[in-house]
């Protein structure tokens, strides 16, 4: 894979150390973990040794401190072997940073260690069963008691529901709308705590996700990340990074889904020839490896703009996010096509990659919420 960027010394360096991880601990499994529904936990564990469990954490609180530009290449490698155990890492990333970012001493002490090690893994918890896209109608109340909040509500499509430790939960501690939003850390074994069965899923099956129920579950008020009313803001700031990592998931699978296409159409002969030949074949591929790089391109101007805190990076993530997903579906469905029937088949990877890939336009924001943001940003007096 050459890359569109001057990549520095260092960054390579992650870069390659990512690539062997996968090609090790990755790839040679992610077919099993796909059918057989199994979440890698040991490799999960494995990542964390090489600080990929807490790649944009501050350094003072154990973690790596790297930008987002070096965690979208960690995410893009990781994916090149599962999509779906990249953005579950990803989501981990995303959780435990938000607590270094928004979390007050006591909240850093008790959860970064652990989950700077996987030892503790974390979900994001925005969604609920009326509110996905809208996500500022959210219903979950947390009433204060003394010195803890009371949690009451459902949380729906959580990633890692049912098997991760902590729950980073936005809830209505106020007003409607985003003002009256705050931020807890859920502990899985606070008493009220339960979830629902794992979804049924197209793919992203090396994971789970499941409802998160919260039945009067009291909430240390220590346990709030930022201020009271603070947590729509601190919700968002998260998914600016985490989905520059959802489309760097697109687009590790998507470059996986084209090696294996030109390896394949110089091995396969139809017609007297390898179909690498059909200069039909060789504009599909120049049309995918272009497109391929134009978003590559875009993801990784806009990671920089995530690390700088540039203004117009809320702007640039959703645009990245979009055209990274959108294109990484393409280039995996061009991929199976050249396959032909055998890219049907589960005895190559392709299918699983479509699988994978097609949620990406929808969670994180779906791509139509991207193009609101963008939209709305474009014409803002
Ligand atoms: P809706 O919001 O009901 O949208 C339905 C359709 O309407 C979509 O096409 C949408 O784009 C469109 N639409 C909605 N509003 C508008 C508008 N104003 N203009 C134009 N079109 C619009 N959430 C979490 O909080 N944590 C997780 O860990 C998590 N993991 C997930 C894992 C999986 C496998 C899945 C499938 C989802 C996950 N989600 C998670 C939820 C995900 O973020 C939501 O599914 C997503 O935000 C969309 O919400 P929705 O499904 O309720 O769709
Ligand atoms: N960074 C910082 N602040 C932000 C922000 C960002 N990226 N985006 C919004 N805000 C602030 C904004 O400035 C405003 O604050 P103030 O009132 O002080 O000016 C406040 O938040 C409310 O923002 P909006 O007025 O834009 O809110 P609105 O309700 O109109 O819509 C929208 C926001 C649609 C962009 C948001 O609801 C959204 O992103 N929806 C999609 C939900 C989503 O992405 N879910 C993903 C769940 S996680 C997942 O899927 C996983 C797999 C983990």
């Amino acid at each position: 894979m050459s890359s569109p960027f001057d990549l520095d010394d260092d960054q390579r360096a992650i870069q390659e150390m990512a690539r062997r991880f996968t090609a090790e601990h990755i790839t040679p499994f992610a077919a099993e973990w796909d059918e057989h529904h199994i979440f890698p936990r040991d490799a999960v564990k494995a990542a964390a040794a090489l600080g990929f469990g807490a790649i944009y954490v501050s350094e003072e609180s154990g973690g790596v401190g790297l930008g987002r530009l070096e965690a979208a290449l960690i995410m893009e490698a990781m994916a090149y072997g599962c999509p779906s155990t990249s953005a579950f890492i990803s989501i981990h990333n995303m959780a435990a940073w938000m607590i270094d970012r928004f979390g007050d001493r006591a909240a850093k002490q008790a959860y970064l260690p652990g989950l700077v090690s996987c030892d503790l893994l974390a979900s994001y918890c925005l969604t609920e069963p009326g509110s996905g896209s809208d996500a500022a109608a959210l219903k979950t109340k947390a009433v204060r008691e003394g010195d803890a909040y009371v949690v009451t509500g459902q949380k729906q499509f959580i990633s890692g529901g049912g098997v991760n430790d902590l729950y980073v939960t936005m809830v209505r501690t106020g007003e409607e709308g985003p003002a009256g939003i705050s931020c807890l850390v859920i502990e899985k074994d606070m008493p009220g705590v339960s979830f629902g069965a794992p979804e049924r899923k197209l793919g992203w099956n090396s994971q789970p996700t499941a409802q998160v129920n919260f039945d009067g579950v009291r909430v240390p008020v220590t346990n709030r990340i930022g201020t009271e009313g603070e947590g729509f803001r601190i919700a968002m700031t998260g998914l600016d990074g985490g989905r520059l990592n959802i489309g760097a998931c697109s687009l590790g699978g998507a470059q996986r889904a084209l090696d294996e296409a030109i390896a394949y159409v110089k091995e396969r002969r139809q017609f007297g020839k390898a179909v690498a030949d059909f200069q039909a074949t060789q504009f599909k591929l120049a049309d995918m490896e272009t497109e391929l790089q134009a978003a590559r391109m875009l993801l990784y101007a806009a990671a920089v703009k995530v690390t700088e805190g540039a203004p117009d990076r809320t702007k640039f993530a959703a645009m990245a996010k979009k055209l990274a997903t959108d294109t990484g579906w393409s280039v995996v469905d061009r991929a199976l096509q050249l396959f032909g029937g055998y890219g049907y088949l589960k005895d190559y990877p392709i299918e699983k990659l479509l699988r994978d890939l097609r949620v990406h336009r929808i969670l994180e924001g779906t791509n139509e919420v991207m193009q609101m943001i963008i939209g709305r940003d474009l014409v803002r007096g």
